[in-house]
């Protein structure tokens, strides 16, 4: 059984859950323990009896514990993306590339451990000198997703630690095994114990002791908006920092100039890919009808050639849907789509393979329109939905017209539409002829609206969340 890590000790905990392969239900992955709310207290105190161990460490030791981190994620991409693909269902090359990024977060901010700036300024008044310092948040609840298993905990991970914090680290339910195998290598990269505590199991056990705990400084979130509201609810209300990034319904515009290929391409990737589990998926394609029968014939060509099966298979371009119960949803959404008005014109149905795992078909709908509730809601699955547009200004007002506000795109040759569109479009991320979804790891992450709350992820702008800053003023 793998145990959780806690004040550098491993434990049983409370039980035991195994978690099971999408793409193949008769195949286990492994046994994996749940944490108890009584083990999540006993993390919580000494994660934060280890952080100002932790802090006081060179910003050289810090760098050095990331960097051997990334460089063990780097050497084992093989294996661990094998891992990943097994227990969540992405395609294996999609794992590998997962876990290569991860290993690429952990060495950005390795380096980003040795370039903790601060300012140095005159005060208004003589003789005065101002400076400004960033120092730790402290005790850092870490909350992530089970579609990103091994990038997302990396992207939080990684700034925590470089920055000083101590990590109570409680990832998703389904994908214990890629969070596990991060975690046993953190386990034996020179952290003082205590430091870095994985927390394996229920959300509402160890989520909420988290949540409640006033020891626990702020909590950095991934995952669906309900349970974003809980955390402001929660930990919003005893004042925890926050970081929440939530969901998405991210349009892609596909104007009359664009490169019909491009656009497919941009589209497909964005759409289906990752089985269309993705908070930045382009689920909204919103189409100039002027192009609008070539580009849903050139898409209808491609799905088509698509191969959907079993993740670790060589030949498969998408795997199955993570769970039965986000299969049953995504099946629900394409019946409501239906009753809607719009069109399904490919896929959305239930696949048989080989083995017995969650598969469906990508589905597409056409003539669908902005009210509709398969162009509003976050689907999280192979589902998209083209809406005609007349224009570009029309493209763009159904575009912003979105409770979201994550990554958009537009396909187009049009310097004057891409500029416009950049400064225009009501996101965090904006993208011109590549896909909505699959960013940089340097660079911020993040949306507007009921997308994001709270400061920004990646690059140097994680700084923003994971320390605080501290003004101080000296007479000499
Ligand atoms: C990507 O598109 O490369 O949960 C990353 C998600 C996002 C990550 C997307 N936080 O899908």
């Amino acid at each position: 059984m793998h145990k959780n890590l806690i004040a550098g000790q491993w434990y049983t905990g409370s039980g035991v859950r195994g978690n099971v392969n999408p793409s193949d239900l008769d195949d286990t992955v492994g046994l994996y323990a749940q944490a108890s709310r009584d083990d999540t207290l006993v993390a919580i105190a000494a994660a934060q009896q280890a952080q100002p161990r932790w802090a006081a460490c060179t910003p050289q030791q810090r760098a050095d514990a990331l960097d051997f981190i990334g460089s063990e994620l780097l050497a084992r991409r093989e294996e661990l993306g094998h891992l990943l693909s097994r227990e969540e269902g992405k395609v294996r090359s999609e794992g590998i590339a997962e876990v290569t990024r991860a290993g690429q977060i952990f060495k950005y901010f390795a380096g980003e451990a040795l370039r903790i700036r601060g300012e140095h300024l005159a005060s208004t008044r003589p003789g005065i000198e101002v400076d400004i310092r960033r120092q730790p948040v402290g005790v850092v609840g870490i909350i992530t997703p089970w579609n990103f298993p091994m990038a997302i905990p990396a992207w939080k991970i990684a700034p925590a630690l470089a920055y000083g914090n101590s990590v109570l680290f409680k990832p998703a339910d389904l994908v214990p095994g890629s969070a596990w195998a991060l975690g046993e290598i953190i386990s034996r990269a020179g952290l003082p114990d205590g430091t870095f505590n994985l927390l394996m199991g229920r959300g509402s056990v160890v989520g909420q002791a988290l949540l409640e705990n006033p020891l626990v400084n702020a909590i950095s979130f991934t995952g669906s908006v309900d349970t974003g509201r809980l955390l402001m609810q929660t930990a919003g209300a005893r004042f925890a920092k926050l970081q929440l990034e939530m969901g998405g319904k991210n349009p892609l515009l596909v104007m009359a100039d664009a490169d019909l290929d491009q656009a497919v391409q941009c589209a497909i990737q964005g759409a289906y890919y990752s089985t269309g589990q993705r908070c930045t998926a382009s689920s909204r394609l919103i189409v100039e009808k002027a192009i609008y029968p070539a580009f849903t014939a050139a898409l209808v060509e491609h799905l088509n050639h698509l191969r959907i099966g079993h993740a670790l298979h060589a030949d498969s371009q998408i795997g199955p849907v993570a769970e039965a119960a986000q299969l049953e949803q995504n099946l629900e959404y394409v019946a409501t789509g239906r009753q809607e008005g719009a069109r399904l014109i490919f896929g959305g149905e239930r696949l048989q393979r080989d083995t017995a795992g969650h598969f469906m078909s990508p589905a597409l709908f056409v003539d669908a329109s902005a009210e509709m509730r398969i162009a509003r809601e976050e689907i999280f699955g192979p589902v998209a939905c083209v809406i005609p547009a007349d224009n570009y200004e029309h493209a763009l007002a159904l575009a912003n017209d979105s409770p979201f506000g994550l990554s958009a795109g537009i396909c187009t040759t049009s310097l004057k539409h891409a500029s416009h569109f950049k400064q225009h479009m009501q996101s965090g991320m904006v993208m011109v002829n590549t896909p909505t979804a699959g960013v940089d790891y340097h660079v911020p992450f993040g949306g507007c609206k009921g997308s994001s709350h709270g400061p920004r992820e990646q690059g140097s702008y994680a700084a923003e969340f994971f320390t605080t800053v501290k003004t101080a003023y000296t007479q000499a």
